[in-house]
Formats: structure tokens, C-alpha cells, sequence
């Protein structure tokens, strides 16, 4: 039955386009640029459309309390734990078109293909679009799916706030997800296998021109937030022996990152200072107080922490030296997943058998199949994107690679589905 699977590229590419004019970024010259955040307008008409596509296909379709949405195609054996795929569908502020969309649409028409191709499978097959992947308005990633593993505390999610301090139950209830978010939570063993399709955002497959990956595993991502508090005031009157400077402040804390996540010589140790909110942020006013979000990620997460020990050590040094107020907010402090040996193995296959080139590589990205693992044993599906950019709008994945990597998701989880 798998080789038979045929893919409508040309349908699946419409799609991705038509997916992409939901947004309310301002076009780019340098391609498809895209913001959809969590639950804005440009989100609810996505969710709306995919919903409409998966009726039209006899799905049955679910929404939960925190709008995770989840589409089924009913096995023979309903009753048996379901073999799963997805991702998301929200955007960063002028992002690209591909970055979690590939896996929501290669994944529908990986269904598709299949219901087209033959019988109804054993187990029934379900795709599932996460909530707010992207940490961008309520500042965690995976919001959705940490809520599906039992990883986040449903009273602190539903008191998260986004930049107008509107909580995350205000928004999503005016969303129209109601509900208690403790009921987003999922059975252990409620699937039996979990596979994402998504692109690689990094260089490795394009650079050795290998259009499957296969994910090992995920780096382990955690999230901080600095808030530093000085002495600020006129930029011509108060002098430079008064001043506290919030931000000079943070312009060292910043560089003590960097140097700190160079430092431990492993490729795998990534660290970020993303956003920095400057009170009052006026150009003739000494900064009094500064906020910073890090990002910090790791193969390794006893050296992410050991990175962070000594990020403290020099925050400590400021506090002395600059006589500066320094607060630290942990945000996430996740830990790294491993995919299943068995998935990862039936990926193998699937390629070896059709002469697909495959590499089995590190996810530095998180994805929502990081807290998937807690669900299931899984594994991920990477394409290549071009130059390994994302998160811009030139990010881009060809059309036959996102096919490809779409009909290998079709066989794998014809396979799963008839174990
Ligand atoms: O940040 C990430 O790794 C993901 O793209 N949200
Ligand atoms: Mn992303
Ligand atoms: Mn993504």
C-alpha cells in the first residue's frame, strides 16, 4: 500500500500559499514574510480554513480548551491508541511561510493520500495543530502542547499574560475555547506513535544536498527573564558618577552570554538575548530599568547549566560593581527528548527501501514533538530549507522536497497505523 501513495504537490503547495495570506505582516521583497501570533484575527481564520479542508475530507474534527485542534480519520479499530502527526501554524512577528505549516499541511494531505490510496487503516490517524508553538505573545514556546504532556501547570498558563496583560484564559475564552485547561491533558499511551514533518531550519541537509532528515533528538531549551532596576533620570542633568544605567547594565549581561555560551567549545550550546524592553525608552532619559529574555539551549542540559551558574557569578559582579537590582525569571527549563529507536528505524527503512537519501541529525530547534515524547515514543522529519534560514520571510523549502517529505510521512504512518 505505501508505494502507491501519490502526493498532490500542486494542491499542497496552493495550500501552503493560501495559508500564508492569513497574516498581518507587511510584504517583504526578499519573500513570503508572515506574522500569525496566537489567536489574533489572521490565527482564527487559519484555524477556520484548515477545520473547513478537514471536514471536506470526512474528518472528524476537535478543538480542546487551549484550541489545540485535532483531526481524525477513524482506523478499523478505533479503540486502539492512534498514530499522530502535526505542528503549528503560528508565526513569529515577519517570519516565513514554511516554519510548522509544512508539517500541519503535509500532514493533511499525507492523510489525504492515504485515505486516497486504500483501505481504512488499523489504527486511526490524527493530525494535530498546536496552540502558540512560538513563545511571541505569551512568552513560553509550545504552550499547546506542554498543556496536552502535563508539563505546564494549567492555573499558570491560564494567568499568563501577553504584552497588553490580557491573560491567557481572557484570550482564549473570548476565542472562543472554553473550558478548563486541565482537561487539555492526555492519557499516557493515548498515542501510539508520534511523527512531525518539519523543515529543518538549519544548513546541514541543503549543504550535503540530503532531502530527508531524521530527528534523534531535540535539544533542550530553557527560557529566562532578567530584570535589571538602576537610577535613571535627565540625560543632560544627571551626571555620569549618579547614574545607574539600566542598560549599560544589560549591555554586560548581554556579552556575558555570549561569552559564556562560546565558552564551553560545544557546537550544540546556543544562547540568545531576543528582546530587550528599555523603561522609559526615551532617548533623552538615562534608562531606570531594563528587561531581558534569554534564550538558552542545549544537547546537554547539565551544561546549559553550568552556563547559566556562570551568567549568575557575573550578575552578581554587576550588582556589586554597578550598585544595580538584578532579578532573574525562569520561564522554562526543559529537557532534551530522544526519539524512539523503533520510529527512527522505520524511517530508515522507508528511505533505504526507495533509495532516499536520509541523515539522522540534532534538533536545535524545539518543536512541539519535544513534549510529545512524553506522550509517545517519536520522531521528526526534516526537509531542507534553503541556505538553513527561518524564522524570515526568505525562508523557503522546494516543492519537491516538501512532497517528498510529505509521502515518506504518508508511508511511515501507514506503516504505524498497521502495527
Ligand atoms: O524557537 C524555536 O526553536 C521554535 O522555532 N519555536
Ligand atoms: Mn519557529
Ligand atoms: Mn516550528
Amino acid at each position: 500500500m505505501t508505494t502507491q501513495i501519490q502526493i498532490d504537490q500542486a494542491r499542497l503547495l496552493s495550500e501552503l500559499q493560501t495559508l500564508a495570506t492569513f497574516t498581518d505582516a507587511e510584504p517583504a521583497s526578499d519573500g513570503t514574510a508572515v506574522t500569525r501570533i496566537v489567536f489574533s484575527a489572521d490565527d482564527l481564520r487559519a484555524r477556520a480554513w484548515l477545520n473547513e479542508l478537514a471536514l471536506a475530507e470526512g474528518f472528524e474534527v476537535r478543538e480542546d480548551a487551549v484550541g489545540n485542534t485535532f483531526i481524525r480519520w477513524l482506523g478499523t479499530e478505533p479503540d486502539l491508541p492512534a498514530v499522530a502527526t502535526g505542528s503549528h501554524t503560528d508565526a513569529i512577528p515577519h517570519a516565513g511561510m514554511y516554519d510548522g505549516t509544512v508539517g500541519v499541511l503535509g500532514g493533511l494531505e499525507a492523510m489525504r493520500a492515504l485515505k486516497r490510496s486504500g483501505p481504512r487503516p488499523r489504527r486511526s490517524i490524527e493530525l494535530v495543530m498546536f496552540t502558540s508553538e512560538e513563545p511571541t505573545r505569551f512568552g513560553i514556546g509550545c504552550l499547546g502542547s506542554r498543556l496536552l504532556s502535563g508539563t505546564l501547570d494549567p492555573d499558570r498558563a491560564d494567568a499568563l499574560q501577553d504584552n497588553d496583560e490580557a491573560t491567557l484564559n481572557a484570550v482564549r475564552t473570548a476565542a472562543g475555547f472554553v473550558g478548563q485547561l486541565a482537561s487539555v491533558r492526555l492519557p499516557p499511551n493515548h498515542y501510539h506513535a508520534w511523527i512531525e514533518l518539519h523543515i529543518e531550519q538549519g544548513p546541514l541537509l541543503e549543504r550535503e544536498t540530503i532531502p530527508i532528515g531524521i530527528v534523534t533528538s531535540i535539544a533542550a531549551p530553557a527560557g529566562y527573564r532578567f530584570a535589571i532596576t538602576g537610577f535613571g533620570g535627565h540625560a543632560g542633568a544627571l551626571l555620569m558618577p549618579d547614574r545607574k544605567d539600566a542598560l549599560c547594565v544589560a549591555a554586560e549581561l548581554i556579552l556575558s552570554v555570549e561569552k559564556h555560551a562560546l565558552a564551553t567549545g560545544a557546537i550544540d550550546t546556543v544562547a540568545t538575548v531576543g528582546t530587550c524592553d528599555v523603561h522609559p525608552g526615551a532617548v533623552n532619559s538615562v534608562p531606570s530599568r531594563v528587561v531581558l529574555q534569554l534564550d538558552i539551549r542545549d544537547t546537554n542540559p547539565d551544561r546549559r547549566e553550568a552556563v547559566m551558574h556562570a551568567i549568575r557569578r557575573d550578575c552578581e559582579e554587576l550588582r556589586q560593581r554597578r550598585k544595580v537590582t538584578i532579578t532573574e525569571e525562569l520561564v522554562n527549563a526543559d529537557a532534551p527528548a530522544q526519539s524512539s529507536p523503533h520510529t527512527v528505524e522505520l524511517l530508515e527503512h522507508i528511505c533505504k527501501e526507495q533509495g532516499i537519501p536520509y541523515k539522522k541529525l540534532v534538533s536545535r530547534a524545539y518543536h512541539d514533538s519535544l513534549f510529545m515524547a512524553r506522550l509517545a515514543p517519536i520522531a521528526m522529519i526534516f526537509i531542507p530549507c534553503r541556505n538553513g534560514v527561518s524564522h524570515r520571510p526568505d525562508e523557503y523549502a522546494k516543492p519537491e522536497d516538501i512532497a517528498l517529505g510529505t509521502r515518506v510521512l504518508a508511508q511511515a504512518l501507514a506503516k504505524l497505523a498497521s502495527e
